[in-house]
């Protein structure tokens, strides 16, 4: 196969609901040498974009959209192992989870990976966090990043209340706070007062290196 034809696999494995299809793809990227991190965010993501307009359009539904992300889940296992990791990040610790009253971290867990890749050590809080947690956690493992995710509108504001509770412990000088998910915006993340927004993983990871040399 070649490239186009694998990263149209992997794409359509995860569209398909295939998650056989998904290892084989994920294989095929590995055998003829391309890099994984190109496989999952020109294949497997590519793909989970397609599931997400076909929900929108209510052509997939709740049970089809889970199918989607297990055979997303198979190509990233076999994938993930192959990502080059980076250990110039020294490894600056990151608390990383889903803001409470929302379920969804297919995203979150992509950013995980990619930030695993780069060579931060990240503390994954899981999905529904309650919002001080994130703060407790960044003070237990002496964490310098938290790292929050939200798809839904409804569940924003309780981004800007991890800010909030960052000044009145004392801790927001000292960690930096970056967010992510659908509907955030640079313009949020102005107004709550955090220091980074990233649109995709990859984006995520270029911001905090660059933070670190600025
Ligand atoms: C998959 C999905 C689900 C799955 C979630 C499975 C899972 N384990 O995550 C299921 C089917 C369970 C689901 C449930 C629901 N969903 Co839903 N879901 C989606 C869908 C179709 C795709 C999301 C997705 O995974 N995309 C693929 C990933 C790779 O993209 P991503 O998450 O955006 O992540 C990227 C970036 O945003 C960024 N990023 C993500 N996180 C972070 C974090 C940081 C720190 C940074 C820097 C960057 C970053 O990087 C990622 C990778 O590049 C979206 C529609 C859409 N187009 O987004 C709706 C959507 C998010 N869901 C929606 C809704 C309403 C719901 C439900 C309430 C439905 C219901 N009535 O029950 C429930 C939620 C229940 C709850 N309380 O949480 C709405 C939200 C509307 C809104 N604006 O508030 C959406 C937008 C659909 C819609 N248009 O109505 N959903």
């Amino acid at each position: 196969m070649t490239n186009p034809e694998i990263l149209n696999a992997l794409a359509g494995a995860v569209i398909d609901m295939d998650e056989e299809a998904a290892r084989t793809a994920a294989t095929a990227a590995i055998e003829t040498g391309m890099p994984a991190y190109e496989a999952i965010t020109e294949g497997l993501v590519k793909g989970m974009q397609v599931v997400g307009d076909k929900y929108e359009q209510q052509e997939y539904f709740i049970p089809e959209v889970l199918l989607c992300s297990d055979a997303m889940i198979a190509g990233l296992e076999i994938l993930q192992p192959h990502l080059p990791v980076d250990h110039n990040a020294g490894a600056e610790k990151v608390v990383i989870g889903v803001v409470q009253g929302d379920t969804h971290d297919i995203g979150k867990n992509l950013v995980k990976i990619m930030l695993e890749a780069a060579g931060y050590e990240v503390h994954d809080l899981g999905r529904n966090v309650p919002l001080a947690s994130f703060v407790d956690k960044a003070e237990e493992v002496g964490a310098s990043i938290i790292a929050m995710a939200t798809l839904m509108t409804t569940t924003m504001e309780g981004m800007r209340t991890v800010v909030e509770e960052l000044k009145s412990r004392g801790m927001r000088e000292r960690t930096t706070v970056m967010i992510g998910g659908g509907p955030i915006s640079q313009a949020f993340a102005d107004e709550i007062g955090a220091d980074l927004y990233a649109a995709d993983a990859n984006v995520a990871v270029r911001k905090l290196k660059n933070r670190q040399v600025a």
